[in-house]
């Protein structure tokens, strides 16, 4: 038996977007977190056959496009990626809204906006258009917070670090420059992935974050690497780590987004602030804390975060269950 997949591939600022425009399991459930649930019971060989190899790789990211559970909404995005089915991704919606525009898959009730329901809530987009393309995109995020501050960890050959926890649609173990960590250069893209694997896994031990207004989304996902900025305009530069073996191509929307709740926390920003974050490949997201917030008794801030996208073609996926791999493999 063979599934076939319509998908236009693309890319947010270097990482990944895999559109699925055809092909969606119908799911059930009253909002997108209870549809997301549905989806990893009873169709996560989607995610993992067209993410993970021979039909993927280590960044593949990607979702589909689903109607709108509210009234108050144009569509909803459940995502898909190596790691799992986020709660939210920046640069995913970034790129889906892009694709999805330009080919006419979704028509904004007001030109210019869209609200979309995604598992971590609604989000707001504004977007500009010339020439029949999308030139950029800015999403107006959920409510970002600092959740933990300061857990010692003990990196096996590499040495003490302190951690501090933040959400921005995803929980993020952040480190900032500081002992052995001299910034993302001399460390290097395969050093940040094996220290990554080893910082998440400790951060999990100390500590178990819980959305204060919805316990299912919960757990640290992903290690941002601050970093000082490399090219001129930029404010900071990260390196973000997901899945087993990815580092973002792009400055991560939901990372970029727990940085300014990070930075806001820190007394280094404050609502109406811009920041410019530079991805570890030099691509960049402007970054604004739009407002301050409050999310369940925590002080947090709505961040919000702008970029662009570009799509490469349309891809017919087969997952053919003839084929040894069809549901993918990750070795
Ligand atoms: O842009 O939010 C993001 C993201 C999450 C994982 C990879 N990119």
């Amino acid at each position: 038996m063979r599934h076939t997949f319509f998908c236009i591939d693309g890319h947010t600022a270097g990482n990944p977007v895999r559109l699925v425009a055809g092909g969606a399991p119908l799911l059930r459930g009253a909002s997108m977190i209870e549809r997301r649930a549905d989806f990893l019971a009873r169709f996560d060989w989607i995610r993992t056959g067209l993410c993970f190899e021979p039909r993927g790789h280590d960044m593949m990211s990607g979702g589909f496009l689903y109607p709108p559970t509210r009234d108050d909404a144009d569509c909803g995005i459940l995502f898909i990626e190596t790691s799992g089915c986020l709660p939210m991704c920046g640069h995913g919606t970034i790129g889906m809204a892009t694709f999805a525009l330009e080919h006419g898959l979704i028509t904004p009730r007001e030109p210019g906006t869209l609200r979309i329901e995604v598992p971590a809530g609604v989000i707001d987009i504004a977007y500009g258009e010339e020439g029949g393309r999308v030139r950029w995109v800015r999403i107006r995020n959920v409510p970002a917070y600092v959740a933990a501050t300061g857990i010692a960890i003990d990196v096996p050959g590499f040495g003490p670090l302190s951690v501090d926890v933040s959400y921005g649609g995803n929980y993020y173990a952040i480190v900032e420059p500081q002992g052995a960590y001299t910034g993302l250069d001399d460390l290097g893209a395969a050093r940040i992935v094996e220290l990554s694997r080893t910082v998440r896994n400790l951060v999990r031990d100390a500590f178990e974050p819980v959305h204060p207004l919805d316990e299912r989304i919960c757990g640290v996902s992903h290690v941002l690497w601050a970093d000082v900025p490399k090219s001129e305009g930029a404010d900071g530069r990260n390196a973000v780590f997901y899945g087993e073996r990815a580092i973002d191509r792009s400055p991560c929307g939901t990372g970029t987004s727990a940085r300014l709740a990070h930075l806001v926390d820190q007394g280094k920003l404050q609502v109406g602030d811009r920041f410019v974050h530079e991805s570890y490949i030099g691509s960049r997201f402007i970054g604004r804390v739009e407002e301050s917030v409050d999310v369940g008794g925590v002080a947090g801030i709505i961040p919000s975060i702008e970029g662009s996208a570009i799509a490469t073609g349309f891809n017919t996926v087969w997952i053919d269950r003839e084929d040894r791999f069809w549901a993918g493999f990750s070795v």
